[in-house]
């Protein structure tokens, strides 16, 4: 977990990410859902038969708020009303996609001490199995 954690202090740097890659289309992903805002892809290391990838595309001004936008949970305000929104909206789809709508987990890990990986908002859905809790 300490490893976790140092590999999330050190990917905490604010420049693009493969998410990035992936909203382009330069690698590829297995996309579920995707609008104009929104993008939704399976997960590459799944921890459950279905794990699926919310982002938001950042294509609209929001890139430009650059480091916030990786971090829109923490930073959020009233300007991000809309985004936060469409991505809760967007995970229902893929849920209900996904034939998982009857019981599934929304997941965001903000920040170091929750082992957020990839600098860029993503929504994890989780589901397919019984899911457990307390969370790891
Ligand atoms: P987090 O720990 O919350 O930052 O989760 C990041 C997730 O991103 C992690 O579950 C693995 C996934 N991931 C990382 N790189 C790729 C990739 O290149 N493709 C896909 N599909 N998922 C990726």
């Amino acid at each position: 977990q300490a490893a976790a954690k140092a590999a999330a202090v050190n990917a905490d740097s604010g420049a693009p990410t493969i998410f990035d890659k992936i909203i382009n289309k330069e690698i590829p992903s297995s996309i579920v859902y995707e609008d104009e805002k929104v993008l939704a892809f399976r997960d590459i290391s799944p921890q459950a038969p279905v794990h699926v990838l919310v982002i938001p595309k950042f294509r609209d001004g929001l890139t430009e708020l650059g480091k916030v936008a990786n971090h829109l949970v923490l930073y959020a305000d009233a300007r991000h009303g809309e985004i936060l929104g469409q991505l809760l909206y967007a995970a229902k789809i893929v849920a209900e996609k996904e034939g998982i709508a009857d019981g599934f987990r929304v997941v965001i890990n903000s920040g170091a001490s929750a082992c957020q990986s990839v600098y860029h908002l993503h929504l994890h859905v989780l589901g397919g199995r019984q899911m457990n809790w307390p969370p790891g």
